[in-house]
């Protein structure tokens, strides 16, 4: 059942002619970017900053992906030094106010990817806000050592 409602979910989609970035007059999206994981992997993790330009606040209820079986968005908490991942329900984006998620903080979990998603490539990404619309945008795959540990070259 689950596969077959996921069908049925990138089918109206795709019926629905949404763009690979469509736009709305309120939310903007900016830097959307996917971590690069090894191949066998089964979950990756997604970022981006959500921007409100509108005069209400906003409130994301879910992020979505035709690329993945499944999305989720989660926290990064550290508890007794130990760090856990809590998920959230909805985000919310104050007027001229803007959230980013991004490694260590806010994240997006992306499971079982239903293609081979390597650098150089993209997935869609779908923000459902609770007003009923949907913005959807591409997001690039990039590959990242160490979130903490950025690469020097000498
Ligand atoms: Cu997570």
């Amino acid at each position: 059942m689950k596969t077959c409602f996921f069908h049925v979910f990138a089918i109206l989609t795709l019926l629905a002619g949404i763009s690979p970035a469509s736009a709305d007059p309120d939310l903007q999206i900016s830097e959307p970017w996917i971590r690069e994981a090894p191949p066998t992997a089964r979950v990756l993790a997604g970022y981006l900053t959500l921007l409100n330009t509108g005069d209400s606040t906003i409130t994301v209820t879910a992020i979505s992906s035709p690329d993945f079986e499944g999305a989720e968005i989660h926290r990064t908490v550290i508890e007794d030094g130990v760090a856990r991942m809590l998920p959230v329900n909805q985000l919310e984006i104050p007027v001229s106010g803007q959230l980013t998620l991004e490694p260590g903080g806010l994240h997006l979990m992306l499971f079982d990817p239903r293609r081979p998603l390597a650098e150089g490539g993209s997935a869609t990404l779908t923000i459902h806000r609770s007003n009923g619309s949907n913005l959807t945008t591409t997001a690039p795959v990039i590959r990242k050592t160490g979130e903490d540990h950025p690469h020097h070259h000498h």
